[in-house]
């Protein structure tokens, strides 16, 4: 089996420190939590940025700034800036980051219900131009999938030449569809042969799902965008905790994490320079 790619959303749009005091906002806490999060095992850094305050922001200027003081510490690891930004955001706005032409970025192939009266927001004439994007900015998508309708979407874009083969799924599982282990093996089993795939489970989701994702052979996202507990009631300290949690079951399983240069030839992105 290939070996396991972590990734750790280190940040997310949504979540505040209100509900885990460790989620990164300033510049050196994204720095801080995302060396450790390599560290521990991740080869990729999903990124989200903020404002010092922790609004969210999609501005090109604070994610090369991120960006360029994360690679200035860790200059291996692969940072795949996020297109979805936060929930009613422009499509102008949440494309910014695709303008410093990432080795990858995420681009959600449907919309999904958040929760309250938030919708992630996504039509079929905005994916089709975040596409393109991607395409003419030499950008792979992370297909983020929040639903088995959204791998059908992706099938589609895939068909048009609007996404480039080998495509590289996350399935994002509790947040709209359910994380249990038929809703993962359907996915799986959705998505074109020779494409790759990573799974987020969302809260109680994350460490079965990781578990399952482990021994299937695809690969794992973990990080307080998604999860901010290490055990019922027990918050974590830094994303790292989950990365390691994650390494350390792997190692139990007998699957060898990826280094980030081995995680670019997984994913058929080209070398590092
Ligand atoms: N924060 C959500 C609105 C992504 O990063 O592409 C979108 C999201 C997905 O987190
Ligand atoms: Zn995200």
């Amino acid at each position: 089996m290939e070996k396991l790619i972590i990734t750790a959303a280190i940040s997310g749009a949504e979540v505040t420190k209100e509900h885990n005091a460790n989620v990164p906002y300033t510049i050196d806490e994204v720095v801080k939590e995302a060396v450790a999060a390599y560290e521990a095992g991740a080869s990729i850094i999903h990124l989200h940025v903020r404002e010092d305050d922790g609004t969210p922001t999609q501005d090109k200027n604070r994610f090369k700034e991120a960006i360029d003081a994360i690679k200035a510490v860790c200059p291996e690891v692969i940072v795949q800036p996020s297109t979805g930004g936060a929930v009613g955001m422009t499509d102008e706005a949440r494309l910014q980051p695709t303008e410093l032409h990432p080795e990858m970025a995420s681009l959600s192939t449907g919309t999904a219900n958040f929760g309250g009266d938030d919708v992630f927001m996504n039509t079929d004439t905005s994916i089709q131009n975040f596409c393109k994007t991607f395409q003419e900015r030499g950008v792979k998508p992370e297909i983020e999938i929040f639903d088995k309708g959204m791998v059908d979407a992706a099938n589609r874009y895939i068909k048009m030449g609007l996404i480039n083969t080998p495509a590289h799924f996350d399935f994002v599982l509790g947040v709209q569809m359910a994380g249990e282990a038929r809703d993962l093996a359907f996915l799986v089993d959705s998505i074109p042969a020779g494409s790759t795939w990573t799974v987020a489970g969302v809260g109680r989701y994350e460490l079965p799902l990781a578990a399952l994702a482990i021994t299937m052979g695809g690969h794992v996202r973990v990080g307080f965008e998604d999860n901010i507990y290490l055990g019922k009631g027990e918050k974590a300290k830094s994303n790292a905790d989950l990365v390691k949690r994650v390494a350390d079951l792997a190692k139990l399983l007998g699957r060898e994490i990826a280094t980030p240069d081995e995680a670019r030839e997984i994913l058929s992105l080209a070398p590092r320079k």
